[in-house]
This record gives structure tokens, C-alpha cells and sequence, in this order.
């Protein structure tokens, strides 16, 4: 039995189409290896999984026991649940449970990170400090608290006492509405979508969607753009400020990604994630003498810290610390067998790396108490004590490098680039250090150089080819002048592609080079995590408030995708653009049947609310020329599609003079 079970794994497995499953030479070469060893991966269960043709639609609802109740797609109004929902309640209510499931995440996060800060101002924890002072004092300014001349941990107990009413404020607006520009924040009030405090919005959210109480999907869709807001304005951008202010703002860094950052002859330990207090512990553990002693007495030339997925994005941006790849290659780094130990804390940790991290004889170990994972050891990570975690398991990942008992290979591939852009760089970057100001980005996009921004972020997903859909679309947009911001896994795709070096000018069409080569930036800028989406927005709303690309984000040329994502986060990170004004494409799939209700509303009807919309394709190039048409539609709007025209005309007639 168990040797017939063993041959239809492995037919199984074969099966799978590697140069159809990744673009990523590193996860191509370790999924070969995978096969060959008998380790199944992500990639093979989607293989051999196939997505449920009902819930991929989402016509079905399980809100009760008097179903699950199936409805049927093809037919979407001819029935209706035992209860009497029609396809359009059922639809708006799951989509609901998508962005409030990623809003309590991001929000969660954000909540620890002021936990922290808290718990520094108060002199409670001692192993972080407040490192960016500067942007305390910038962030206290916007919410309306008095800086000057009064001490640092003044300001920084009325911030907390500010920022916390993100989260538990039951009635008015959150902080960061102040950074709002004036006429989208009208469109919100108007459409009474203002979030209060996170914990309020979540909760309404979740009752709302609860059997027999909201059944209009107007009014559930208001709520869910209410929610989501309350994470990008809100859950997110704490986060990523008290971030900033915890652990330095990110500048630009010179950075590797990809898995030959790992070393066979060092100790190499993956963290894997998303919340920074983990990673910056880790941090100080590899490069305390005592512990890089203790790995070069065990037989190694010292320790190879690299990140994963977010929290490797944030500490990437931050502190150029190497980057091993992206949310599909997590369990294929792995296979490398160079892994001593991987530390996890929350989102996006497949349960899956517990088989394949035995398999290679890696050391995996949760650290939050949110996130165990069954059969997996956990070492609880404490603020108050971090190296108590993080000193554990540097130890514990030296003794699995002494014992090292499996074959070693580690795919060679690294790029290196820069990383670490933030709002605040873009500033400097283009304004210069002494005339800080989105100005000459305004200026550019409106004589035409720069057609417009568009933001490419979030996840990877085994019913896509990795890497592919978020390379493809990035690379059109450049093309046509559009400039890239990214974060996430999606920037480690176009790291990895070679993008995020100056030289990657060349790819980008006569306009958008012209900026890049001038400034000596890449045309893909990488801004952090997902959380840090954040920046995006503010960088939005800057826009709006330097001038000349209209009232609110909803006029400015911008667009943003999500080409191959996964994540409920990702569904809250979508909305919240689409409610700040920004039309935002999907890949993969969309959960939702066309030609309903709620997809008119969703895919049109916000728009005409003065939301953004979202989109919907699987093809790279069809979702860069939807944005590209999005982006010169909105130029038309503010009558600046002349001055493009020109422009480019002025640089062909330059180059042919050039040639002569
Ligand atoms: Fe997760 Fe954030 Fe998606 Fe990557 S991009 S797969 S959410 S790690 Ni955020």
C-alpha cells in the first residue's frame, strides 16, 4: 500500500512542468533538486490541486449551517442561498472577509510595532532605541503635535497616545487623515467611509457579514472600503512610520537578492515574515563576537544572515541585508540544504516548510505566539528579552552546521542592486538634499518625461509562473515611460530580473532614461514590505499636495497592479488604493463572477463615486496597457498629454542631431 502510494507521489511530482512553474533559475535548479530527493513543494501541490471552479468565483457561501449553498457562476442569478442571498450578497460578503481578514493582519502588525515603541519610550524595553528622531519629530508634526524645542521622549509619549487611537478610537477619524489630500478626504466623508479606529472597523466588518444582517452589496462594500482604508491609512502606515523611527528610515542601499547569498562554508540562518523586531534582534545576534566565535569554533568562516519574503524586504531596504527570495522560493531554499535555521513570526509561513525543512535536517522555529505551526519548535520572542529568541537559535543553527549530514547545493545566482527607496528619498533624490520637494517629479510628469507612476507589488503564486507576470508588466511600463514603485515580493522578482540597478535605464523608454540617468536612480524603485505600501500612498498624496495633477489622488496619472498575488492582505492592500482614488489590476484570478452587480460596482461603479476601480487580466502586457490607457486618460483630464507629445518629439529630433 504504502509502496503503490509512494509511485503515484512521485508520477505526481514529475509531472510538474518546472519551465512552466518559475522563471527563477535558483528555484528551477532546487525544484530539480527537490524531485530528485522526493520532496514535494507548493509548486506540485498547486500542480496537482486544482482550484475550486466554485470558490475561485466565489458562488458560494458558507456563512451558516443551512448550507455551505453553491450557486451557480454560469448562471449567476438563477438561484438564490437557502437563505435567500442573491450572488451579489454572497460575493460582497466574501470579498468583505478577504479585506477585513488582510486589514486585521497589517493592522495587527502595526498594533505590535507600537507595542514596542511604547514599551522604548517608557524606558521598559532596552534593546532597540528610537534611531530616526528626525522622522519622529516629522511624524508628530503631521498629526498636529507640538516639536519644538521639547524633548525627544515628550514627543514621542504624545505620539503613541496619538497613534493609538489608529486602533481603539471609537468615534472620529484616524490620525493620519491629516496627511489625506482635502478633496479625496471629501469623497470619503461624503461617502461616510472615514475610518474611526481599526478595531471598530474590523468588528462592524465582521458582524456585517455575518448571516442575515448586511444583504445589500452597496453597503457591505462600503464598509469593506471603510476597513481597508483604516489599513493603508492607518494599520499599514503605523507600522512602517514607527518603523522608520525604531530602526532608521531607509536610504539607498546596495543589496544582494537571490539564494547564492547563502555560503557552504558559513553558518546560514534564513528569518522569514514580516514584523522588523524579530529581524533587528537577529540582527545584533550574528554580528555579536561571541556567537561569530562560536560559529568559526564549529568549523565555519562566520554567519550568513539573509531574509525571506517581507521582513527580508524591510530589513533589505533598511540595512541591505541580503535578500533569498520571494514567497515561492521559500521552501525550495531549503532544498538547498544550506539552511541551518529558519526563524519565522507571522503571515505568508507556509505549513509545508515543517516537511521540508525536516527533510534537509534544517532548524525551523516559530517565534510568535500568533503563528505556531504543528510538530515545529517554538521559541517565543519577547520585546522586553529579544536576544533570549534570537541568541537561541544562532546557537542552535551553529550545532546543525557542525551536523550537517545532508549534501549541500546552493543554486550560484545573486544580482546586486540598490534598494531602500522611502517617500522621504524620493524627496531628496529628486529635489536634492537642500531643495527637498516632489516638485521636480510633478515637473517631469507634467512636461512628459514621466507618463506617470505606477506601483507593481504583492505576492507570488504557484498558479502563475513565478516571476513572470510581475517581470513582463514592469518591464512594458518602463518602456513606456512609466516609473515604477514596488514592494513586497514583487520587488524581489524585478530585483532578481537585474532591475533595480541605474544601468536598467536602458530599458526604459527616452523619457523615463532621461530622468533616470540624470538622478542616477533605477527605473524600479523598491520601497520595503507590504506594509510599507504605505509609502506609496503618501507619496500619492504628496504628489496631489506640490500641484498641477490635480485635487485628489483620484486625478493623478498613477496606477497600481498586484499581478501575482495570493494573500487577503492583498485583496485589503487593493481596495484601499482603489478607495484613495487609484485604479489597481489584479492577475491570477479575481473572486468574483463577471457580468454581476458587484463587479459592475467594483470594476466600475466606484469610479463614478470619485474612488478608484479595479481591474482584472492575467496577461502582463494587456495589464500594462490597461494602466498605460488609465494613466493617459487621467493625463488628458489635467491637459498635459500635449506636453508628452512634445517631448518625445523634442528627443527624436535631439537623437537624430546627435547621430548626424
Ligand atoms: Fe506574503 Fe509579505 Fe504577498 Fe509576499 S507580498 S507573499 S503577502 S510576503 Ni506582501
Amino acid at each position: 500500500m504504502e509502496e503503490s502510494m509512494e509511485k503515484t507521489k512521485t508520477v505526481e511530482t514529475k509531472a510538474l512542468n518546472i519551465k512552466e512553474a518559475t522563471t527563477c533559475d535558483a528555484t528551477a535548479q532546487m525544484l530539480r533538486k527537490a524531485e530528485r530527493d522526493g520532496v514535494e513543494t507548493a509548486f506540485h501541490r498547486a500542480f496537482t490541486m486544482k482550484a475550486c471552479p466554485i470558490g475561485a468565483d466565489s458562488a458560494c457561501c458558507k456563512h451558516c449551517s443551512m448550507g455551505p449553498c453553491r450557486l451557480n457562476p454560469k448562471d449567476p442569478y438563477a438561484k438564490v442561498g437557502v437563505c435567500g442571498a442573491t450572488i451579489d450578497t454572497i460575493m460582497a460578503r466574501n470579498f468583505a472577509r478577504m479585506v477585513v481578514s488582510g486589514a486585521a493582519a497589517h493592522t495587527d502588525h502595526g498594533m505590535s510595532m507600537l507595542d514596542v515603541f511604547r514599551e522604548v519610550v517608557s524606558g521598559k524595553v532596552k534593546d532597540y532605541t528610537i534611531k530616526d528622531p528626525l522622522k519622529l519629530e516629522e511624524v508628530a508634526r503631521n498629526v498636529g503635535i507640538e516639536v519644538e524645542g521639547r524633548e525627544i521622549k515628550d514627543i514621542a509619549t504624545d505620539l503613541y497616545d496619538e497613534l493609538e487611537r489608529t486602533y481603539t478610537q471609537v468615534e472620529g477619524e484616524i490620525p493620519f487623515v491629516t496627511r489625506v489630500p482635502d478633496k479625496t478626504l471629501e469623497t470619503w466623508r461624503k461617502h461616510g467611509v472615514v475610518p474611526r479606529g481599526s478595531m471598530r472597523e474590523i468588528m462592524e466588518l465582521m458582524h456585517r457579514t455575518h448571516m442575515g444582517v448586511d444583504q445589500d452589496y452597496e453597503n457591505i462594500t462600503k464598509q469593506c472600503t471603510r476597513t481597508a482604508l483604516a489599513d493603508g491609512w492607518g494599520g499599514s502606515m503605523v507600522a512602517t512610520e514607527i518603523s522608520d523611527i525604531l530602526y532608521g528610515t531607509p536610504t539607498p542601499v546596495r543589496a544582494e537578492v537571490d539564494m547564492g547569498c547563502l555560503k557552504e562554508d558559513h553558518v546560514n540562518i534564513i528569518i522569514h515574515g514580516h514584523e522588523p523586531n524579530l529581524f533587528e534582534s537577529m540582527l545584533d545576534s550574528v554580528n555579536d563576537p561571541a556567537m561569530i566565535k562560536a560559529a568559526k569554533d564549529a568549523g565555519a568562516e562566520g554567519i550568513v544572515l539573509a531574509g525571506m519574503c517581507c521582513s527580508g524586504a524591510e530589513m533589505l531596504s533598511r540595512h541591505g541585508i541580503p535578500h533569498a527570495g520571494n514567497f515561492m522560493s521559500t521552501e525550495t531554499l531549503l532544498v538547498t540544504g544550506a539552511v541551518d535555521a529558519m526563524g519565522v513570526d507571522v503571515q505568508c509561513i507556509k505549513q509545508g516548510l515543517a516537511k521540508v525543512a525536516e527533510c534537509y535536517g534544517t532548524k525551523l522555529f516559530t517565534t510568535n505566539p500568533r503563528c505556531h505551526i504543528e510538530g515545529v519548535e517554538h521559541i517565543e520572542f519577547h520585546e522586553h528579552t529579544p536576544r533570549e529568541c534570537t541568541d537561541s537559535i544562532v546557537e542552535r543553527a551553529i550545532v546543525r552546521f557542525k551536523n550537517r549530514n545532508v549534501p549541500i547545493e546552493i543554486p550560484k545566482t545573486t544580482t546586486t542592486g540598490v534598494h531602500g527607496f522611502s517617500h522621504e528619498y524620493v524627496n531628496y533624490m529628486l529635489g536634492g538634499t537642500f531643495r527637498a520637494s516632489y516638485t521636480p517629479l510633478n515637473d517631469n510628469i507634467i512636461n512628459g518625461r514621466i507618463r506617470g507612476v505606477a506601483g507593481v507589488v504583492g505576492c507570488t503564486n504557484p498558479r502563475v509562473k513565478q516571476d513572470y507576470v510581475h517581470v513582463e508588466l514592469v518591464k512594458e511600463l518602463i518602456r513606456n515611460d512609466v516609473l515604477v514603485v514596488q514592494t513586497g515580493c514583487s520587488q524581489i522578482s524585478l530585483a532578481k530580473a537585474g532591475l533595480y540597478t541605474p544601468e536598467a535605464a536602458h530599458l526604459a523608454g527616452s523619457g523615463l532614461r532621461e530622468v533616470c540617468e540624470t538622478v542616477g536612480m533605477p527605473p524600479v524603485l523598491g520601497l520595503g514590505s507590504c506594509v510599507d505600501n504605505s509609502r506609496i500612498l503618501i507619496a500619492c498624496a504628496e504628489m496631489v499636495k506640490t500641484g498641477g495633477l490635480g485635487d485628489s489622488i483620484a486625478d493623478l496619472p498613477v496606477a497600481g497592479a498586484a499581478p501575482e498575488w495570493m494573500s487577503e492582505k492583498a485583496i485589503s492592500i487593493g481596495h484601499y488604493f482603489v478607495g484613495s482614488g487609484v485604479y489597481t489590476v489584479f492577475g491570477v484570478t479575481f473572486p468574483i463572477v463577471e457580468e454581476t452587480k458587484f463587479h459592475k460596482l467594483l470594476f466600475e461603479g466606484l469610479e463614478e463615486l470619485g474612488f478608484g476601480k479595479w481591474g482584472f487580466t492575467v496577461d502582463p502586457h494587456e495589464m500594462a496597457h490597461m494602466m498605460i490607457a488609465h494613466i493617459d486618460e487621467k493625463r488628458r483630464a489635467l491637459r498635459i498629454d500635449k506636453a508628452r507629445e512634445r517631448v518625445l518629439f523634442d528627443m527624436a529630433a535631439r537623437r537624430e542631431l546627435d547621430a548626424a
